[in-house]
């Protein structure tokens, strides 16, 4: 597999990064998850205008332009022949001192890894997943700012081993006042009375690409899209529940807490969603093969 790494593709194995990076020592940087489907990049400019507004919320001087990142992106999913999968895109505060002053990193360093992943089964797509809510808080915006895509997961990470430890595969997380936040890597969303309802991004959601993605789509099949505060009431007594994120694409919600929602089923909006995602992902995107 070849690595895009400060400028060169390289070997795997040669694609290593200083024990005094910043990135390692401190979690100081940020990252993006874009997938890429038939040839195409799923909203590549977005995923890079969000990397650039995550660099300059903590200070990050990005030496590249978003033009030029793009060209990257293209360029390392070209060198390694893939037309479907998953890219990751990190930028660390770079190698420095000891210590966390980050004026003392000279320069980020910039690696795009792609690649494939794959979040759940492929049955659960089909039969829903079962959800728990986590006792894991999602950071409030005085602490670390929820829409910096930064490289400190460990509060996601402790949600996520919630999850695995009651059974489930994902977790939903609270913020500080008790309102539904999101999950711990995708956005959550609700359909209430032919509405759908997604949390606020004050809330504490990341401002989801594949969350914009379904809010464009329900204009498109004239379904009214509400963000608002949500608690865990709203998730027991709605009609159907799903998962948005980049990794897990949309992916149906059976149960919380073990309490069933809706008919326990995938709801009909829900495929509905999930029908016409997977269309947009062939048919849009930026063609890699135009930017190499
Ligand atoms: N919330 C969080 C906290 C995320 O990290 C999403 C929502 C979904 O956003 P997008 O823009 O992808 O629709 C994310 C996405 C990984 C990985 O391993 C990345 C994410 C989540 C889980 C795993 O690359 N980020």
């Amino acid at each position: 597999m070849k690595i895009w790494l400060d400028g060169n593709l390289v070997d795997e194995s040669e694609a290593k990064i200083s024990v005094f990076d910043h990135g390692l020592l401190y979690g100081d940087g940020i990252f993006e998850g874009i997938r890429f489907y038939n040839g195409r990049i799923f909203r590549l400019e977005q995923h890079i205008r969000r990397l650039f507004d995550s660099a300059r919320a903590i200070i990050i001087d990005m030496p590249w332009t978003q033009e030029e990142v793009c060209r990257y992106t293209c360029e390392t999913c070209a060198a390694n022949g893939l037309t479907d999968g998953y890219i990751r895109l990190v930028v660390t505060r770079g190698p420095g001192e000891l210590g966390l002053n980050p004026y003392l990193c000279p320069k980020p360093s910039m690696f795009i890894i792609a690649s494939t992943i794959k979040l759940y089964p492929d049955e659960h797509y089909e039969k829903g997943l079962s959800i728990i809510t986590c006792a894991t808080r999602r950071p409030t915006p005085g602490a670390l700012m929820p829409q910096v895509k930064s490289l400190n997961y460990l509060n996601n990470i402790m949600a996520k081993v919630e999850a695995i430890q009651a059974n489930a595969l994902e977790a939903v997380m609270l913020n500080e006042q008790g309102y539904v936040a999101e999950c711990t890597g995708d956005n959550l969303f609700l359909v209430k009375d032919g509405k759908l309802l997604t949390p606020l991004i004050k809330d504490g959601a990341l401002d989801g690409i594949t969350r914009h993605a379904i809010m464009d789509l329900a204009q498109d099949l004239g379904v009214p899209v509400h963000e608002c505060s949500l608690t865990r009431y709203d998730i027991f007594t709605a009609d159907e529940c799903f998962l948005t994120g980049t990794a897990a694409e949309v992916i149906p919600v059976v149960s919380l807490d073990r309490r069933v929602i809706g008919t326990g089923k995938p709801g009909p909006l829900t495929k509905k969603f999930l029908e016409s995602f997977h269309q947009l992902v062939m048919s849009t995107g930026t063609p890699i093969a135009s930017n190499v």
